[in-house]
């Protein structure tokens, strides 16, 4: 079957291997497929739904295109642009809002954490974002939508409004319902100071995570550093569920070789840290180096990368503003 692949990274700041295992690995791999079209989207609309520097806010842009490329995603068989670019997603967002409740919008759990104690400081957008997020995957007809598991929820609610919409106008899939592509294991990496928090580009310790820029001697380091317990490591996965540092660790050592998180525990069982931390940390430079290397290299092209940004952008907006004229009409506006 022909797939229309749609995703969207925020351009926050570094990108980490959390983003790549739960996310980018599967755009390459989507990408390969020559019967999917491919749609990847730089959301820097959703990035100011908290403050950001406008001058890194551009430069963090660039860098993760510059990320796209360098991990294996050929913009020449994608689409890869800025959100922003494109207005229909703003448009469409603002008619979807129309369509989702508040009751909906209000159980987003991504909502709570980040807006933390003070929900009443928090932006507006931080809250309406999901919303958005519908906007951006309906405007392209969006089969499938690969991300990393903290996503769920959100899908779910595109879907709602999908749906929502559909029936409210009695226009029988006209937006088409989006199905998650979660990857079954390992689709939540969790932060390397604290097994039970998502690995995040926001996390003030950048001890916390792995960048897809770091050195070799940074890695090293990191991974050295990283939170572990007492025990020697298991020979059985139900002893994982109260080890969550151990079961981040094997289960990124399990991603990065593709391997089953089995695997990895008959191949590390009963072994102390010192020796599995060696093991993990080779693997981790063999698959990053390469791409922190070709990163820092395009980071250093600003022309191509703005190309295939106003490649993508003439695509999209193409598309997406089709999409939203159709929307228009059925809405009723004249
Ligand atoms: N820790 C993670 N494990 C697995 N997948 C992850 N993703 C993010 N963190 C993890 C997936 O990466 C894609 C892009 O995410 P994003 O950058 O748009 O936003 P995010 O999920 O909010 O990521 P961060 O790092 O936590 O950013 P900040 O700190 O800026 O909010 C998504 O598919 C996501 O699921």
């Amino acid at each position: 079957m022909n797939k229309k692949i749609f995703s969207g990274v925020q351009p926050t700041g570094n990108l980490h291997l959390g983003n790549y295992l739960g996310a980018i690995k599967n755009f390459v791999e989507l990408n390969k497929d020559e019967n999917n079209n491919c749609v990847f989207c730089v959301v820097d609309l959703h990035a100011i739904t908290v403050k950001q520097d406008p001058k890194e806010l551009r430069d963090n842009i660039r860098e993760t295109v510059a990320t796209f490329v360098a991990c294996g995603i050929n913009p020449e068989k994608s689409i890869i642009f800025n959100q922003s670019a494109v207005p229909a997603h703003s448009e469409a967002a603002w008619i979807l809002s129309c369509v989702a409740r508040m009751g909906w919008l209000n159980r987003m759990t991504q909502f709570k954490e980040k807006a933390g104690k003070d929900k009443e400081k928090a932006s507006i957008g931080l809250y309406s974002y999901p919303v958005l997020m519908a906007a951006d995957i309906l405007l392209y007809d969006a089969t499938h939508v690969p991300v990393g598991e903290d996503q769920k929820q959100h899908l779910e609610l595109c879907r709602d409004i999908a749906q929502k919409f559909n029936n409210d106008y009695s226009v029988e899939d006209f937006l088409k319902v989006p199905d998650p592509l979660i990857q079954k294991e390992f689709s939540r990496i969790m932060s390397l100071k604290d097994g039970t928090k998502k690995m995040s580009k926001s996390e003030l310790s950048d001890l916390s995570r792995i960048n897809l820029t770091d050195s070799e001697d940074l890695i090293v380091n990191k991974i050295k550093k990283a939170k572990t317990d007492p025990l020697p490591l298991p020979s059985d996965s139900k002893e994982l569920e109260t080890r969550p540092e151990a079961k981040n660790l094997l289960g990124i050592y399990s991603s990065l070789n593709n391997f089953t998180l089995d695997q990895t525990i008959n191949e590390f069982s009963g072994k102390n840290f010192s020796e599995f931390k060696e093991k993990l940390s080779q693997v981790l430079v063999e698959k990053i180096n390469p791409v922190a290397n070709e990163i820092k290299k395009l980071n250093k092209e600003n022309e191509y990368l703005d190309k295939i940004l106003l490649d993508g952008q003439k695509k999209a907006n193409e598309y997406a503003s089709n999409k939203l004229k159709k929307i228009h009409e059925i809405v009723g506006f004249l």
